[in-house]
Parts: C-alpha cells; sequence; structure tokens
C-alpha cells in the first residue's frame, strides 16, 4: 500500500491519512477557468483568446465624452486614479522587462460612460443602489457604461482584474465582453471594533479589500461589553470611562467622516450598529443608572445588568444618542442590535420584578425585552432612520417597521427562520453560515462557497425579500495584526456567492480563480492568507 499512501499524503497533506479530522480531505485541482481570474464572477462574460497589449505610457482611463460625469466628479476621478495604480504602479511590478519588439494591437484607453442624468457622484451608497455594468475590452478604446457612478466603480474593479502580465511583463488584457450586476443588493462585512480596538488604518485597508471582492456594506458593529470606542460629544463619558483608553482607542467623529468617506468613495455604506439591551456592559461605566443593577438576594451584588427598561431616564438617554449617531451616520439605516439578552440580573432586580407585575408581563422577560426595543425603535423611526436588528428581535414579535431588516444569525433551523422572516413580509439578511471569526484547518472557504441563501421553503415573493448576507467578523481573537489575514480570502468565498449567479458553483473553477485573486489582493498589498501550498509571482513584503 505504499504508493497509495504515498498518494494520501500528497493529495491530503498527512492529516486526513493520520487520521485527525480535516474539514475539507480534497483539495481541487487547479484548472483553466473561461472567467479568467475574475472574482466574483460577472453575471455574463465572454473573454476571447485575443489579446491587446496595455503601456502605462500610453493608457488612460478617462470620461467618454457622452457620460454624464466628468473631471470634476471627484468619486471617479479618485477611482481612475487608484485603479490605474493597481494595474501599473504596485510595488513589484515590472513592466516589460524583457521588451521584444512585437505589433499586437494596444488599448490606450478604457472611457467610462455614465448614462444616468444624476451621476451620484456626491451621493453615498444606498440599499437601492444600481451597481450594474457592461464592459466590452477591444482596442484601442475599451468601453464601461453604468447608469451611475456605483456601477463604474464595479466595472473599473472586473477591468483591472482583466489585465495580467505575460512572461515577459508586458500588461494584456484580453478581448472580452461582461455584462453585469449583482445577485443580492446587501454584501456586507461585520467588523467589531469594541473587543478589541481596531486602528483607523486597518478599517481602512478593509475598505480596499472589500472594494476588490465587490462587498458594498461595512456593519460596524462599534460598541459592545468590552468597551466603547465611539466618542459621543452629547456623551464624552461614554468613551472617556467605557473604551480602553479614552485619546488613543477612540473614534472622533472626524474618524468616522473618514471611515465614511474612504467607504463611499468604494461604493460601501457603512452601517453603525449599536447593540442594547444585551451587549452594553461598558455603556455603564460613563453613564449611571443606565444598566441595571443586578441583586444578590435583597442587596445589590455590585454587577450590572442589560440596559435599564423600566427607567424614563434611559429613553431620554437613548433619544439624545440615537439623534447623534443618525446625524453622524449618513446611512439609511442603523443596526440596533437586541440579541442575546441575559435575564438573570433583570429577574434579580425587585423593581423590575414590581413592574414586570404592574404591565401584567408576568415571568415572562421577552415580554420586557420587547417592550424596551419597541420603545428604541419608536426612538430611532423619528430620527427619519430605517433600523436593521438580530433575529431575536423578530423572534420575540416585537413590532416592527415594514422595511424593518431582520438578521439571521443563530446556526440552528436557519432555513425556518428564513421562512418565519420572510413570510412575515420582512426583508431579511443571513450571516449565520458565515462566521468567519470561527477557524479550523483546511479549506473552510469551501463551506462558506456552498452555502445557497434561497435554499429554504418560500414563495418567490419570500426569496425576493432575501436582500443578501453578511460575512461576520467577530473580535474576540482579532486585532489588527490579524485582522486582514484572518478574513481574506475567505470573506471572498461569501462575496462570490452574494455577487454571482446561483449557478456558479464549481470548486475547482473557483478553487483556480480564488487562487489567483488571493494573489491578486496580496499584490495589492492585503495580507490575504493563502488557500493551500504554492506560491505568488508578487509575495508579501
Ligand atoms: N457579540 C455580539 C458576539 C455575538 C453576537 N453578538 C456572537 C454570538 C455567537 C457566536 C459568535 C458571535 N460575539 N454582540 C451574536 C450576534 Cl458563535
Amino acid at each position: 500500500m505504499a504508493p497509495l499512501l504515498g498518494l494520501c499524503v500528497f493529495l491530503f497533506a498527512t492529516t486526513a491519512c493520520l487520521g485527525r479530522e480535516a474539514t475539507f480531505k480534497k483539495p481541487p485541482k487547479l484548472v483553466e477557468s473561461k472567467y479568467g481570474s475574475v472574482w466574483p464572477v460577472p453575471q455574463a462574460i465572454q473573454i476571447s483568446e485575443v489579446s491587446f497589449e496595455l503601456h502605462s505610457s500610453n493608457f488612460e482611463i478617462t470620461h467618454s465624452a457622452k457620460s454624464s460625469a466628468g473631471p470634476r466628479c471627484f468619486l471617479l476621478q479618485e477611482a481612475f486614479r487608484r485603479y490605474f495604480e493597481y494595474i501599473f504602479r504596485l510595488p513589484n511590478t515590472r513592466e516589460g522587462y524583457l521588451k521584444k519588439p512585437n505589433s499586437n494591437a494596444v488599448v490606450s484607453q478604457l472611457q467610462v460612460l455614465i448614462t444616468s442624468s444624476d451621476p451620484e457622484c456626491d451621493g453615498y451608497p444606498n440599499f437601492k443602489s444600481d451597481e450594474s455594468y457592461t464592459l466590452v475590452v477591444d482596442q484601442p478604446i475599451s468601453l464601461l457604461t453604468a447608469a451611475n457612478v456605483w456601477g463604474a466603480l464595479r466595472g473599473l474593479e472586473t477591468f483591472s482584474q482583466l489585465v495580467y502580465q505575460d512572461d515577459n511583463g508586458m500588461h494584456q488584457i484580453n478581448k472580452t465582453n461582461i455584462k453585469d450586476f449583482p445577485r443580492f443588493q446587501h454584501r456586507g462585512i461585520l467588523l467589531d471594533s469594541s473587543r478589541h480596538f481596531l486602528p483607523l488604518k486597518v478599517i481602512l485597508a478593509n475598505l480596499d479589500a472589500m472594494a476588490m471582492n465587490k462587498f458594498n456594506v461595512f456593519h460596524w458593529h462599534i460598541v459592545d461589553d468590552q468597551s466603547f470606542p465611539y466618542q459621543s460629544t452629547a456623551f464624552p463619558d461614554l468613551s472617556d470611562k467605557g473604551s480602553y483608553h479614552p485619546y488613543t482607542h477612540v473614534y472622533t467623529h472626524m474618524d468616522v467622516k473618514i471611515v465614511i468617506e474612504y467607504a463611499r468613495l468604494r461604493g460601501i455604506r457603512v452601517i453603525p450598529e449599536f447593540d442594547t439591551p444585551g451587549h452594553t456592559q461598558s455603556w455603564g461605566f460613563g453613564q449611571k443608572d443606565l444598566l441595571t443593577t443586578c441583586y444578590s438576594g435583597v442587596a445589590p451584588s455590585g454587577t450590572y445588568g442589560p440596559v435599564n427598561p423600566i427607567l424614563n431616564t434611559t429613553y431620554d438617554f437613548m433619544s439624545v444618542l440615537f439623534k447623534e449617531v443618525s446625524s453622524v451616520f449618513p446611512d439609511a439605516y442603523v443596526h440596533l442590535g437586541g440579541d442575546e439578552v441575559d435575564f438573570t440580573c433583570w429577574k434579580s432586580n425587585p423593581d423590575i420584578q414590581t413592574f414586570m407585575d404592574e404591565q401584567g408581563f408576568g415571568k415572562d422577560y421577552s415580554k420586557l425585552e420587547s417592550f424596551y426595543i419597541a420603545k428604541i425603535l419608536d426612538i430611532v423611526a423619528q430620527t427619519g432612520k430605517g433600523y436593521m436588528v438580530w433575529q431575536e428581535v423578530f423572534d420575540n414579535n416585537v413590532k416592527l417597521r415594514p422595511d424593518a431588516v431582520v438578521e439571521v444569525w443563530m446556526e440552528n433551523k436557519v432555513e425556518e427562520e428564513l421562512n418565519k422572516v420572510t413570510s412575515a413580509g420582512f426583508p431579511t439578511i443571513l450571516s449565520a453560515p458565515w462566521y468567519l471569526d470561527y477557524i479550523s484547518y483546511g479549506q473552510d472557504w469551501q463551506k462558506y462557497y456552498r452555502v445557497e441563501p434561497l435554499k429554504f421553503n418560500g414563495t418567490d415573493e419570500q426569496k425576493k425579500l432575501v436582500i443578501g448576507g453578511e460575512a461576520c467578523l467577530w473580535g474576540e481573537y482579532v486585532d489588527a495584526t490579524n485582522l486582514m489575514s484572518r478574513l481574506w480570502p475567505r470573506a471572498s468565498a461569501v462575496a462570490e456567492r452574494l455577487w454571482s449567479s446561483e449557478d456558479v458553483t464549481n470548486l475547482n473553477d473557483a478553487y483556480s480563480r480564488l487562487t489567483v485573486h488571493r494573489c491578486r489582493m496580496v499584490k495589492r498589498g492585503v495580507r490575504a492568507q493563502p488557500l493551500f501550498v504554492g506560491h505568488c509571482d508578487y509575495e508579501y513584503e
């Protein structure tokens, strides 16, 4: 059996053969993909065998004369510059270092044509933004057409991914036709800046990586039990006392604005989450009487529980805080959390027991939770914002506005939950299968890739309510040292599931493109970890 053992070692990288549990025993095969190395795969793409050259000295990305956008469109100007650099000016990209005479045709321009009368140059992306585009790569002029800047951004990313270097270091692109649009509107990444403070730099780097994968929502789980880094102007004590450090480990309004603008320029929405009534321990340091006093027998135990839902002062505070938050974050939605409320402390508190009796809630503390959430929803509705919530809020029968988005995160009975939420008529996003803070040996990206968000019992109307999904990177074991490598390229699997057509499921094809895509991210300065054995032409340095 020696040859078989050898094969076993070769194919399965030893662990499977030693009988230890390897999640994914068979590494996929590297194959030539008809999609080139584009990630995520466009809805329709034909790449021809014919290739053209690009020369940095004779190539520009410009506005088409017919475009409704021009050089005054700052968002596009910045994008043109960025993508020119991705194509030509990376650290160790040598262009044509073995220049040989040739007579190939050259692409000298990528013209960008915005067709809508309002290109949305100065706007923010929103949940209805049109990200579709068409791309015709031909010589001497290639044409990218989109209704507005959001589609143009996606098309520029695709164009840059079509460019490759031949064995002589010459930049090449094949004649190509693409018609593209996202399958799901909401394609998010959740970062948690409470369990560890995330410096601005890593948040911005992650926004770059998101754009490379056509993600369009940054779900910023900005505060939680462990720290409150958001610096509020109305309640400065919250971060003065509740952050890890009041000067170095906080996000000022200016910091937040920087993140929002950086994201906007990449077509990414920023949705902040202020999770209550649970997950709020850090709030208690800077806001007296906000949290419930827990009791041990008849005396306070010295610990605190969820937000105290029976005091008027709680709601006065929340009104002012959410008013501020709604003006600092321009997106039409805020995430209100509502997950994992622990009732132990509420149960111990005599004032809460009295209140429960008065309200006729009996011993059902989920009624008290609903009472609280309903009031928060009213407060937020008054700011003119829509809201997202974790699934428990729906599960507890809280009355939600019809445009409320319910985020399904619990791993058990996901399909049943999707059916329930959508049959009640609510838009929903799926994050349950995509908890990327979980790690394991092997190629777990395949598990994320195989997920089919619409695989649940429901009508077509219900399926339309699944507006997308999110990859979540909870921060217990993550800070700036490992965030990028933990997320990328594993989150790329989620990106393709949410962007590309349902039938894009071939694992060998995905593996082959993702290997190249991962090296491309590395080349662009993203510390994306390897999928398996191998090398990149340009290694991270
Ligand atoms: N923090 C907050 C968390 C989690 C949630 N909310 C969480 C729960 C279970 C797992 C991973 C993360 N760390 N605020 C639940 C949405 Cl497995």
